[in-house]
């Protein structure tokens, strides 16, 4: 596959043409920029991070039937894409309150939102970006109802995948950025996914772990872009299995009974049931869908639970 012309050159991406019909190539680069181009800096291997985590995370929304415009890396910073028609929309889910939200509404920085919140810029960089509504959407013509809809559910099932994905690499994900395009009549999740374009919180110390670092002057830059690539890699490969066990009904649970006595003594007489039982989390290398399955029922049935008096459930998720 040969690298062509240059089409387009944006803030943090290059585009260039490829003699395959219909796809072209991303190359990420270090420049940084804020505030609508205003503040400009470079973070050194920013490209790389950018360009391999969205490999790992746009391939990981591939396997659960999420449409993305990636086909696959080309090096440490290049990825090859379908080339789409962009819709001018940047959607964004926000599971906390920060940034451009906190300041306009006048929430306190990390307040949790009741439940994840969409809004919609529009895609215009000679604008700024403005905040539109779904009237202003339909006036502008930037995307027909069944569209808007469909965008709003792809990002919120990918906030739905990815907080949990996230989680399990010590981060939180407070909000994200996604923009979208069209081929052959099929919407596809376009851009990329990297720390440029979220939030990510370390779920223990609470450190900011992406571009607000940058926003907001507050060093270690490339060390935060090569930690959050680090998390991201390290669990890449295998399947990750979930495994709850919990005491069957009727068979005594004394742990759970002592718990029972106690919650009444301290008030909460609602409670009239309670049973205690243990979370199990795995994961298998080289190991894959149904065959997995049934290894890790032979686990929980062998060693992990006793059949006789616990109940398992478990998910398996790649
Ligand atoms: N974003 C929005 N426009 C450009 C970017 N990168 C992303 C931010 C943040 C989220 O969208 O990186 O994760 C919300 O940004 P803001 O500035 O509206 O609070
Ligand atoms: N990259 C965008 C800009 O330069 C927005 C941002 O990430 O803050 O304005």
């Amino acid at each position: 596959m040969e690298k062509k012309e240059l089409i387009y050159e944006g803030k943090a991406k290059k585009i260039y043409a490829t003699d395959q019909p219909g796809q072209i190539i991303h190359e990420f680069k270090d420049d940084a920029t804020a505030f609508d181009g205003k503040k400009k800096g470079r973070i050194a291997g920013k490209g790389n991070t950018n360009a391999q985590m969205s490999d790992i995370i746009f391939r990981y929304l591939e396997r659960l039937g999420i449409r993305t415009h990636h086909v696959k890396l080309l090096c440490d910073n290049e990825i090859l894409t379908w080339h789409l028609d962009m819709i001018l929309i940047e959607l964004t889910v926000r599971n906390y309150a920060a940034g451009s939200l906190a300041k306009r509404l006048g929430y306190e920085e990390r307040t949790q939102m009741s439940e994840p919140l969409v809004e919609y810029y529009y895609k215009s960089d000679d604008l700024g970006d403005p905040l539109i509504s779904e009237e202003h959407i339909h006036e502008l013509d930037l995307a027909s109802e069944e569209q808007l809809q469909e965008i709003t559910e792809i990002a919120l099932r990918v906030n739905d995948v990815l907080i949990p994905y996230f989680q399990a690499r010590g981060l939180i994900l407070a909000d994200f950025k996604m923009e979208f395009g069209v081929r052959e009549g099929q919407i596809y999740v376009a851009d990329e996914f990297s720390p440029d374009i979220c939030r990510l919180w370390d779920a223990e110390s609470g450190e900011i772990m992406d571009k607000d670092r940058f926003r907001r002057d507050l060093g270690k830059l490339e060390e935060t872009y090569a930690e959050v690539l680090r998390r991201v890699k390290e669990e890449e490969h295998g399947l990750q299995v979930s495994i709850y066990i919990s005491p069957k009904k009727g068979v005594l649970d004394p742990q759970g009974q002592a718990a029972l006595g106690a919650l009444k003594t301290l008030g909460f007489e609602e409670v009239a049931d309670v049973r205690i039982g243990k979370y199990i989390t795995l994961r298998l290398e080289g190991a894959d869908g149904e065959k997995a399955r049934e290894r890790v029922k032979d686990m929980c049935e062998k060693l992990l639970a006793n059949p006789i008096i616990e109940d398992f459930r478990f998910d398996v998720l790649d």
